[in-house]
């Protein structure tokens, strides 16, 4: 039953009431609760399933969000000073204390928790008096862990409450959530790619520049600090070929402003020095990001949504996972790998295994190495991690770029999370 219909305290109603909410005959509520923990992930994930939940399914979708600011810098018409707004067909609540529910207490028909954050206790109290209990779902974070799959859909029976949650697990193989991607995301890519006009204009309107010629290798940088980068820009400055460089401005820009040796690398920013030409970019609109990564021979990407956008971009890209405490993050990064390089030939595997771990800021163990025993007597001394070697990973870009155009496809057949999570939601809603 949609938002605007629903009663200040719609938890007690009627048999009547309750059948004019089928979910054959009206809009399925749902309201997302996101807490943002730091960067733009938590929000970028919450953003893009909302409008598909909104614009693809029909749903009437609502956001709490805690952090409207860091949502403003990936949706530009939000107002951050205001409590609620409605953007693109989606409502958003500035959810500006934990046990804040909305002015008055709605409660929807699906509820999902992003990356198990914790609904209001109010909130929760209400849906276990709801006439047609919601369905709620928390949603995690994405891993290509094996596991993911066995997990996904488990039910957990809340403690006190008559409340089932489902745990919605994204993921890179069948059998798990898969991960978000628009109906229309790859007729988007196809036109813009076709498109000498569009393709210029980007050019002209991010670096005042028209797109560089066929020898250049186009690399966009989207990153967190990282300790690798310095040896990586000398590497790329004394390149036998010319590259481009596109750094969105964000947390990496400091280190591009202290090699070139300038006060700020930030939008509008350039500079040159051997083979190397870099651009600061503005953050754009979360859409616009996605043009980034078209016009890109190789992306770095970082996080999570965006370590999406460019498996859909179906270019070569190397992932700066988000990093965890005794080194969890590696696990991930491997399991991504091996997904991802199945198909690949041993060398090009190997070559992209240790570039992305290098960028890591790890060694990629060889094969006949002691294993890592961190509390033995006898453990070796720390070395530190080898520098990405870009001329041993360049040398595979072409075998790279064929093999990102075939996985795009294996992905897609995970189908798409906000596709299948409306679809298990539906199941349980009847
Ligand atoms: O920003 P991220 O590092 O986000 C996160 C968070 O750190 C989070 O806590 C963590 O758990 C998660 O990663 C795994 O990286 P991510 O996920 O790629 O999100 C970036 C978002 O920013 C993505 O939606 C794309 C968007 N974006 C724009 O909208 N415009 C831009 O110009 C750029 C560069 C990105």
């Amino acid at each position: 039953m949609p938002h605007s219909k629903r009663p200040a305290a719609s938890i007690q109603r009627d048999a009547a009431s309750d059948a004019a909410e089928s979910v054959a005959t009206s809009r399925i509520a749902c309201d997302i609760f996101c807490a943002v923990i730091d960067n733009f992930g938590d929000i970028g994930v919450c953003w893009r399933l909302a409008r598909q939940l909104a614009h693809e399914h029909g749903w009437e979708v609502r956001i709490f969000v805690d952090d409207p600011h860091a949502f403003q810098k990936l949706c530009p018409a939000l107002d951050p000073g205001r409590a609620t707004q409605t953007v693109e067909d989606v409502v958003i609540e500035h959810w500006h204390e934990p046990e804040h529910a909305g002015e008055t207490l709605q409660i929807a028909d699906v509820v999902i928790e992003a990356f198990a954050c914790e609904l209001p206790g109010v909130y929760v109290a209400a849906m276990a008096q709801r006439e047609r209990t919601p369905v709620w779902l928390n949603l995690e974070y994405l891993s290509a862990e094996d596991w993911v799959a066995d997990f996904h859909l488990r039910p957990s029976p809340h403690p006190r409450y008559p409340l089932l949650k489902h745990f919605f697990f994204p993921g890179l193989g069948p059998g798990t959530g898969g991960v978000l991607k628009e109906r229309d995301l790859d007729e988007a890519r196809a036109a813009f790619e076709r498109s000498v006009e569009a393709r210029a204009a980007w050019w002209q309107n991010a670096t005042g520049d028209p797109p560089p010629g066929p020898q250049t290798t186009v690399i966009s940088l989207f990153a967190y600090e990282n300790p690798a980068i310095d040896a990586l820009l000398q590497q790329w400055c004394d390149s036998p070929t010319p590259i481009v460089l596109l750094v969105p401005q964000g947390r990496i820009s400091g280190a591009l402003a202290r090699f070139f040796g300038v006060a700020s690398f930030d939008a509008h920013a350039r500079a040159e020095r051997g083979s190397l030409r870099a651009h600061g970019l503005a953050f754009t609109e979360q859409r616009g990001y996605d043009a980034l990564l078209w016009v890109s021979d190789l992306n770095f990407v970082r996080g999570e949504d965006s370590f999406v956008r460019a498996q859909w971009a179906a270019r070569p890209f190397v992932w700066q996972i988000y990093p965890q405490g005794d080194d969890a993050h590696l696990p991930k990064l491997d399991a991504a790998l091996e997904h991802y390089a199945r198909t690949l030939d041993e060398a090009p595997r190997n070559a992209l295994a240790r570039f992305w771990h290098a960028w890591n800021g790890n060694a990629v163990p060889a094969a006949d190495a002691p294993k890592r025993t961190p509390n033995a007597v006898d453990a070796p001394p720390q070395i530190p991690p080898p520098s990405p070697d870009w001329r041993d990973f360049a040398q595979y870009l072409p075998a790279l770029k064929a093999r990102a155009q075939a996985w795009a496809s294996e992905l897609a057949q995970a189908g798409d999370l906000g596709g299948n999570l409306a679809e298990f939601a539906k199941t349980q809603l009847k």
